[in-house]
């Protein structure tokens, strides 16, 4: 399929796609793919306030109503994946297994969304006083706004998107510069589910924000957007979560990650050498939950990496498209930047470089291909606790259990983490309170690749919001506390006697 085709199978308008000032280039080879036409702040005022029009009706329509919206979208989704896995590829630069992969993530969120449409339970509460009964209610909350990254391009938009639409809120749309063709076709996607779903849906349930910082602080700062969700590095976040609590607003951010897994001397080595590569080489490094460092206990440490040298080694880099690719492109050359930056950072750190180096220059002038890199350092030293969004892995020895628990929580972030043991006595105190302090803490499996079920999201600098599975709609509404009086009398509570009675 030629990406004219491609553009047309996902219902993208290929006369509006030319013509704009945001150039949209292709990590593969550099080519532009399209220039598309850029809003302004002015515009996110007339979108936020369409938004919260529909906001006023979409949240009187039954849940499970709006569920029908979500599975519609599912399928459009099934319809699809192949094509819209294909756009993520081309636009983000993933291989198509990973694409694909990611319009599945999509698919399962649906499903899972449907479901809960008809499970936005509250409780009950036994009420202190005779004759009152107390209950909570969770009820839509308003506009929500989605600022996106570019390397997972399609999946945290329908995290988001998905939730808030059974959740009753409209959703208004941000996706990094980098890749907003994928953002259009999703929106086109919905818009024929939309179709299919009826009138019952008001005009302006979602809405996609075509432009750079300027729109992005528009949005982050419009006193209609009830929940502003970002994913991005922590600098963003940085600037973002202050602004949105300034008003009041909520927000969800799920910023970097340093992620670490631990091997302990009785770890399978198999299955450590690949969750290893999967994590630290998979989508290129550019995962926030991208394995960074590994913590390795020193009797098994020079036999894995040797090991993981041979598989790096033999891992094919290039083109995402073709068969048998495992490494595609880096985003852009500033990406390609920051990891040579880092890597030198490294060898002043006392750490010993292998690979790192650009790959297909001749082939591929314009794009920015390179070998993963492993670096095995004397420490854990300031380079490693920074996230360079490429494939960087860092290597640390320990001795004691503790003292690799200890490295691991010892970075700022705090999203993704993974212990390989055969050890009862290390997974239990990796997974227990004084084990790891992230988000997402795993034995046995590798840091990236979470399914959609369980919430997403991690501590400290990556920002301490959970979105997609587990009960994160409930950051998408808002809860009342109800106490119905169906006494005679007016009993005050705590037993307060006030007046003549
Ligand atoms: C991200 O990189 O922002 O766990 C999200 C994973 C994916 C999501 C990554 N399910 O790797």
């Amino acid at each position: 399929m030629d990406t004219s085709e491609l553009f047309k199978t996902l219902g993208l308008d290929a006369s509006q796609l030319q013509g704009g000032t945001l150039a949209v280039h292709s990590p593969i080879d550099g080519s532009v793919l399209a220039k598309l036409p850029e809003h302004t702040a002015s515009d996110v005022d007339k979108m936020v306030s369409r938004a919260h029009e529909a906001f006023l009706k979409w949240r009187t329509v039954p849940a499970p109503r709006r569920g029908e919206l979500v599975r519609l979208l599912g399928e459009e989704l099934r319809e699809n994946k192949e094509a819209l896995g294909r756009l993520v590829s081309l636009e983000a630069g993933k291989i198509l297994a990973e694409g694909a992969g990611e319009v599945q993530e999509m698919i399962d969120i649906c499903d899972f969304a449907v479901g809960q449409s008809r499970q936005l339970y509250g409780l009950t509460i036994a009420s202190e006083r005779p004759g009152h009964r107390m209950m909570e209610t969770w009820h839509p909350l308003g506009v929500v706004g989605v600022i996106t990254a570019f390397n997972f391009p399609v999946a945290v938009w329908s995290w988001n998107t998905a939730l808030a639409l059974v959740c009753g809120d409209p959703v208004v749309w941000k996706p990094s510069e980098k890749s907003p063709l994928t953002a259009l076709a999703c929106q086109a996607l919905l818009q024929r589910a939309l179709k299919k779903f009826g009138d019952d849906a008001p005009e302006g349930l979602s809405q996609v924000l075509i432009g750079g910082r300027d729109v992005g602080e528009a949005l982050v700062d419009h006193p209609r957007v009830a929940l502003l969700s970002a994913t991005g590095s922590t600098r963003m976040g940085r600037q973002v979560g202050p602004r949105v609590a300034s008003r009041f607003g909520r927000y969800l951010l799920e910023l970097g990650g340093n992620n670490a897994i631990i091997v302990g001397p009785t770890a399978d080595m198999d299955m450590a050498a690949r969750g290893i590569l999967f994590g630290a080489v998979g989508t290129a490094g550019q995962r926030c939950t991208t394995t960074r460092r590994l913590i390795v206990h020193e009797s098994v440490a020079d036999q894995l990496v040797e090991r993981l040298k041979k598989a790096y080694q033999s891992a094919p880099i290039g083109n995402p498209l073709e068969d048998g690719t495992l490494v595609g492109p880096l985003i852009d050359e500033d990406a390609y930047n920051g990891m040579q930056t880092a890597l030198q950072q490294a060898r002043e750190q006392g750490g010993t470089v292998f690979g790192g180096e650009r790959q297909l220059a001749d082939q591929y002038p314009d794009a920015w291909y390179v070998s993963p890199a492993i670096v095995d350092m004397p420490g854990q030293t300031e380079v490693v606790c920074h996230e360079t969004f490429a494939p960087i892995l860092y290597v640390m020895r320990y001795q004691e259990f503790d003292e690799a628990l200890a490295m691991q929580n010892d970075v700022p972030q705090g999203l993704s983490s993974a212990v390989f043991t055969n050890d009862l006595r290390e997974a239990e105190q990796f997974t227990s309170a004084a084990g790891s302090d992230c988000g997402i803490a795993n034995v046995n499996i590798g840091t990236s690749g979470a399914e959609i079920g369980g919430a997403f999201g991690g501590e400290k600098e990556t920002g301490g919001g959970r979105e997609s599975g587990s009960d994160a709609w409930k950051v998408y509404m808002r809860r009342a506390t109800n106490t119905i009086n169906y006494s005679r009398e007016l009993p005050l509570a705590q037993g307060i006697k006030f007046g003549d009675d």
